[in-house]
């Protein structure tokens, strides 16, 4: 079932950072069927942020060990593990000395706004393990492997919510008689957020001094579970966050739904954003990978297919429930963030379709298929995680306990 030799590139070797979490494991498993050489690079923090704030993914989860064994019997490819952190550059040299990657795929951050908001340490934490994490791999890439491409994941929220269209990456402004194309206004709303827009900025720098090759994959907020790759077997299973921390909007509402808590709307609900299946983000790699930056390009993709407001979500989730027997209601929770509740919002997305991007949109069946998986796993739901506990205005320098 491999059929790495349509690939348009000659990139063979494709090195995972963050390849344990949420969207890095699936496209691991991708890329491993699709006939790449895969390794994963991964200190397991996420994990660790799981003890620490007593939360845990809706379906149980194998060791990174396990899932990669069972991989390995299932189709006989191996995937390469490296654990250690990106932060410490003797351990990522020693990485891509010994594994001589193509393409670099980095999810390896600190990804949720709320976690960053916490206090003042989980707000150094995240500025710290993204910026200097992407730094290092920045210099790797310089020192070890000049030609390979890196493909980081960046975010829609990057942008915020301008009262203009939203381009992928540039704009293009005339200004007292003089025209230029620059990066687009950035007015991210949390300090994880604001994490990536600094790993913009240190990318594009790179880019033009040093000639290195890399596309930003701004991505949308990812919804769904199964992939055909992780679908395989349970001990390939990919985690699925529904807790206040770390849940997202789709995936926490269909959680919601299925233990009977109102879904959980903050404010007015006219927040809107981009969404993406996790089938199209697995998609969206592997096409930045098959067809890469030249060397000292710095490319901007959007990565999502679809706009929605929480509203939106919360009518279409209260559709497919009800066909299933559930009663779902919908609460208005005081907003515990900072952003704009009803705005305009129109952002490009079409880099990726021009480079083959065939989108699986949301559907009634597929909120149906995370509805049932959510019953079906509906008594491991810890339903103290559901409501927010993080305030974007009361964060403070004083060390917080995180419990609902
Ligand atoms: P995740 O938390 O599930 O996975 C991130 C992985 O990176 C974890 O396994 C973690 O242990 C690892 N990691 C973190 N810091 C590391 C370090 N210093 N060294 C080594 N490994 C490290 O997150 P995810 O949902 O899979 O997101 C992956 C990437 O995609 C992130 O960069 C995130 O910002 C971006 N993204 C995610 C979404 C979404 O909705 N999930 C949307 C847009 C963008
Ligand atoms: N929201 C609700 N109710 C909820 C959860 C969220 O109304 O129960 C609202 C939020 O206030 C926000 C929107 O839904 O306006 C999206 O919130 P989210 O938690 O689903 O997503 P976000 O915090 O933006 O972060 C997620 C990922 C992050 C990624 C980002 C893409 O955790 O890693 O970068 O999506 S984007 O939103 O495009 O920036």
């Amino acid at each position: 079932s491999l059929d790495g030799s349509s690939r348009s590139s000659k990139a063979k070797r494709a090195m995972i950072i963050g390849g344990d979490g949420y969207c890095g494991w699936a496209t691991a498993l991708h890329l491993s069927k699709k006939g790449y050489e895969v390794a994963i690079v991964d200190n397991l923090v996420r994990r660790l942020f799981d003890h620490q704030l007593g939360l845990d993914s809706l379906t149980p989860i194998s060791s990174i060990h396990n899932r990669i064994r069972c991989w390995k019997s299932l189709t006989g490819q191996t995937i390469e593990l490296f654990i250690g952190d990106i932060c410490d550059f003797e351990f990522l040299a020693e990485t891509f000395k010994s594994f001589e990657p193509d393409a670099v795929v980095h999810f390896g951050e600190q990804r949720s706004a709320p976690y960053s908001m916490i206090d003042r340490s989980r707000a150094v934490f995240t500025q710290h393990n993204n910026v200097i994490g992407t730094l290092n791999v920045l210099f790797a890439i310089k020192e070890f492997r000049e030609d390979c491409h890196l493909v980081k994941l960046g975010t829609m929220g990057e942008y915020g919510t301008p009262n203009i269209d939203i381009e992928e990456g540039f704009i293009t402004i005339t200004h007292n008689g003089r025209t230029d194309t620059l990066p687009y206004p950035k007015q991210a709303s949390s300090f994880y957020h604001l994490s990536k827009v600094h790993d913009s900025h240190n990318i594009a720098f790179t880019c033009k001094a040093w000639g290195i090759r890399a596309t930003d994959l701004n991505q949308g907020v990812v919804y769904g579970l199964r992939t055909d790759e992780t679908a395989m077997h349970e001990e390939l299973y990919n985690r699925f966050d529904y807790d206040g921390v770390f849940g997202t909007a789709l995936n926490r509402f269909c959680v919601q739904a299925a233990v009977g808590h109102p879904l959980t709307v903050y404010g007015k609900g006219g927040q809107t954003r981009g969404y993406l299946d996790i089938r199209d983000t697995v998609q969206c790699v592997e096409l930045a990978i098959a067809n890469p930056a030249n060397p000292g390009e710095f490319r901007v993709f959007n990565q999502f297919t679809e706009q929605f407001s929480v509203n939106e979500l919360a009518a279409l989730v209260t559709k497919a429930g009800q066909k299933l027997g559930l009663d779902v209601q919908t609460i208005s929770v005081p907003n515990p963030r900072v952003e704009a509740e009803e705005h305009y919002y129109n952002a490009k997305h079409t880099k990726l379709v021009e480079l083959g991007l065939k989108p699986y949109l949301l559907s009634d069946s597929l909120i149906d298929s995370l509805l049932n998986f959510a019953i079906k796993y509906k008594d491991r739901v810890d339903t103290k995680q559901i409501m927010p506990s993080v305030s974007w205005r009361k964060i403070g320098v004083k060390p917080r306990t995180i419990t609902a």
